[in-house]
């Protein structure tokens, strides 16, 4: 058998020359549009995000499964498409043979865009937040899978903290556990997404993209497995303080309880709940996170490559 493993994969040409002269790129993941943001706005979100990372000075590739090709950069066209279109799969690592031998059309998750970057040859990833251990994971053993992938595939991924909806002192053992470096960016604590702070301490701090890129380059060269989890705080004058959030979590959390919701589908039907409990301020906050976090992983991505 050839293995054939750039014939499923799909770089678009901007992406592909910013590779090949050795300038900086950002990969940007596609759940968080297909699952994480009500339409039409999520479209806005993810064509706002390219034209950060642009502004930056890098080039955005945003990753997808259309139609059992991995797409790394997808146009505007096929960007509205995935948006719009119902019943779009959410690919994580156990899914994506499966969307490809089957052709079928799926957004990729933290996990996922995780891999397809590293197989295209991007360091650098931009998200919202990382999946990770659920509450109640003790008896369900809900664990995101995100985790597992930053243990062992060398992307640098930029988020706002882990949703507060997880249980985030097990997901910061978890982390540590599995050896993956989890970094402040300009603070102290751990940001909790919507919130600033989520009263834990960042286990590592950090204060420059150089700084971050040179962590990450001595972190290849001992040669030690495995990605980077950068967590920038929210701005403060899009952050939701953690005790006013905290109510709406809990009543979420405990409606997907008692709706029996599991697996894949609990982190956007929790979001989903958010978005009409605060009556759109989550929404408000996600996007300006996201945004953020856009303009450091470009940072980050042109200091190492320079
Ligand atoms: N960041 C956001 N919104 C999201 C996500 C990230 O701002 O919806 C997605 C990512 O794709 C992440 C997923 O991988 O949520 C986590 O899903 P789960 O908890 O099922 O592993
Ligand atoms: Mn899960």
């Amino acid at each position: 058998m050839t293995l054939t493993l750039h014939g499923h994969l799909d770089v678009a040409p901007d992406v592909r020359a910013a590779l090949d002269r050795g300038a900086p790129v950002v990969a940007l993941e596609t759940t968080i549009v297909t699952h994480g943001m009500p339409y039409p706005q999520n479209v806005a979100t993810a064509r706002r995000v390219e034209a950060i990372v642009r502004e930056a000075g890098a080039t955005p590739a945003t990753i997808a499964v259309i139609d059992g090709r991995i797409r790394i950069g997808i146009d505007d066209a096929v960007l509205e498409a995935l948006a719009g279109a119902r019943d779009v799969l959410k690919l994580s690592r156990a899914d994506l043979p499966y969307a490809i031998a089957a052709r079928k059309t799926g957004a990729t998750t933290v996990a996922a865009t995780m891999i397809c970057a590293n197989l295209a040859g991007i360091a650098v990833f931009a998200t919202g937040g990382v999946g990770g251990v659920h509450r109640g994971a003790e008896a369900t053993f809900d664990v995101s899978a995100d985790l597992e992938e930053l243990a062992r595939t060398p992307l640098t991924v930029v988020c706002a903290g882990v949703k507060a909806l997880l249980d985030l002192p097990k997901t910061l053992e978890l982390l540590e556990t599995r050896g993956v470096p989890v970094v402040g960016y300009r603070t102290d604590d751990f940001p909790a997404f919507w919130s600033r702070s989520s009263g834990l301490r960042a286990p590592l701090r950090l204060d420059a993209p150089a700084e971050i890129a040179a962590l990450i380059r001595a972190k290849a060269e001992l040669g030690l497995v495995g990605g980077v989890l950068v967590t920038n705080p929210i701005p403060p004058d899009a952050e939701i303080p953690p005790a006013e959030i905290a109510r709406y979590i809990d009543d979420a959390v405990a409606e997907a309880a008692t709706r029996g919701i599991s697996g894949k589908a609990v982190t956007p039907f929790i979001l989903d709940r958010l978005y009409h409990t605060t009556a759109g301020r989550s929404l408000h906050a996600n996007i300006a996170l996201v945004e953020n976090n856009a303009h450091l992983a470009a940072q980050i991505a042109a200091a190492l490559a320079s």
